[in-house]
């Protein structure tokens, strides 16, 4: 059975919740306190970080890498493309969330005002300009919820949270949002930490 290590408000457990839930397998999801992370973690994951899975003697870090496993364990759904190029482009979607989405979330959470109101910016310009992809299609790969959503979701989950107010015209991403936050496995992997960051 696979034991996900997993922060109660942590962004990149999420995305590890999600899959599991989405894949409907046997897995357990061990609760971490953030403030009060217990020694184990630093013992599994060199870097100290959520989330962690643990299956039977392979000990796995890293979010993305994390899902690529799952979904390669359990291929159904199929979260990734089948199509190798396809799939090596996805990893590159997938690469640019961390560097210009991802990485503005410390700034958000840890930094001071100035380094805070810079990130939702940078969050606000970005998803804005990301917004007219779901007028033409329902998820970010075309008509399949895949990987990429569920790595998206867990920031645009948080942008109220975040003090972010995207303009009118990102109403198709809003709706695009509303789309991932319907699906069973979305709700399911809903921390009650989680569920009070949206009203
Ligand atoms: N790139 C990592 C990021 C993981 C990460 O930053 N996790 C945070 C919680 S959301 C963490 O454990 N930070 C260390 C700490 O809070 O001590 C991933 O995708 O798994």
């Amino acid at each position: 059975m696979m034991n996900l290590y997993s922060g109660t408000t942590c962004p990149f457990s999420q995305r590890c919740r999600i899959v599991l839930y989405e894949k409907g397998m046997d897995f357990q999801i061990i609760d971490v306190d953030m403030y009060n992370k217990p020694e184990d973690i630093a013992a599994m994951n060199p870097y100290n970080r959520l989330p962690v899975l643990v299956e039977r003697d392979l000990i796995l870090y890293e979010a993305n890498i994390i899902n690529e496993y799952i979904d390669e364990r359990f291929p159904h759904p199929q979260l990734m493309p089948p199509d190798p190029v396809q799939r090596a482009r996805a990893r590159l979607f997938l690469f640019s969330f961390e560097v210009e989405l991802f990485s503005q979330i410390d700034a958000i959470e840890n930094g001071n005002s100035k380094q805070q109101e810079r990130a939702r910016q940078l969050l606000f310009e970005r998803l804005t300009q990301l917004s007219p992809v779901f007028a033409k299609q329902k998820f970010l790969l075309g008509e399949e919820f895949s990987m990429l959503d569920v790595a998206l979701s867990p920031l645009l989950w948080r942008l109220d949270h975040y003090g972010i107010q995207l303009p009118k015209q990102a109403a198709p991403l809003m709706k695009y949002a509303e789309r991932i936050f319907s699906r069973q496995a979305f709700i399911d992997a809903l921390t009650p930490s989680e569920k009070v960051m949206r009203k």
